[in-house]
């Protein structure tokens, strides 16, 4: 019964989907989410916490919280697991020194268990500096073809323009109607 009001839900559009904004610290994620939000970019500082906000992509709409990336606040990123269905990965692409810690956050997510049937979009922010890694390179020291059990896709972006951030929207859109 559940089930059959869900699918009615998401067929007349009214169907909230959670999605969690995560990633190391100065990683973008709070610019991200108000990017999405107003097309502009605001004054960010370090979240404490997390930021809220709904976002509205045609009848699809998507609840997303945006946490505190510091490494003091990750181990609190599982208080906002439950029922997620959509995490983004937000990586500073030009963050070498750390793509090794995001790499661990990342597969330790997806061990978890209430993270079990969740879809991963990995925005690999940033693509504005010169040096910044490409998405093949992330794709490959991130291993993301060897994940089998999640669905995923990764996304260059610049969270200061808004570029790729509409594309990695539609394809989380994609994935609410493939199911
Ligand atoms: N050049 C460039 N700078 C960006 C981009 N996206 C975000 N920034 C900058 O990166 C800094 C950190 O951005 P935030 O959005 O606050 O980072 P965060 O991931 O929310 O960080 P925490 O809240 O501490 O976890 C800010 O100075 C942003 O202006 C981008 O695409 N390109
Ligand atoms: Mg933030």
């Amino acid at each position: 019964m559940g089930l059959l009001i869900g699918k009615l839900m998401s067929i007349f559009g009214n169907q909230e989907h959670k999605v969690i904004i995560v990633g190391l610290d100065n990683a973008g994620k709070t610019t991200i989410l108000y990017q999405l939000l107003m097309n502009e970019v605001v004054h960010t500082a370090p979240t404490i916490g997390s930021n809220v906000e709904e976002i509205v992509l045609q009848k699809t709409h998507f609840l997303m919280w945006d946490i505190g990336g510091q490494e003091a606040l990750r181990s609190a990123w599982n208080a906002y697991y439950s029922n997620t269905e959509f995490i983004i990965l937000v990586i500073d692409s030009t963050d070498r020194d750390r793509l090794l810690t995001t790499r661990e956050e990342l597969y330790r997510m997806l061990a978890h268990e209430a993270l079990r049937d969740a879809s991963v979009l990995i925005f690999a922010n940033k693509q504005d500096m010169k040096d910044s890694m490409t998405t093949v390179e992330i794709s490959q020291f991130l291993t993301l073809s060897a994940i089998k059990d999640h669905q995923w896709h990764i996304q260059g972006c610049c969270a200061l323009t808004g570029e790729g951030l509409p594309a990695g929207l539609q394809w989380m859109q994609s994935q609410t109607t493939a199911n």
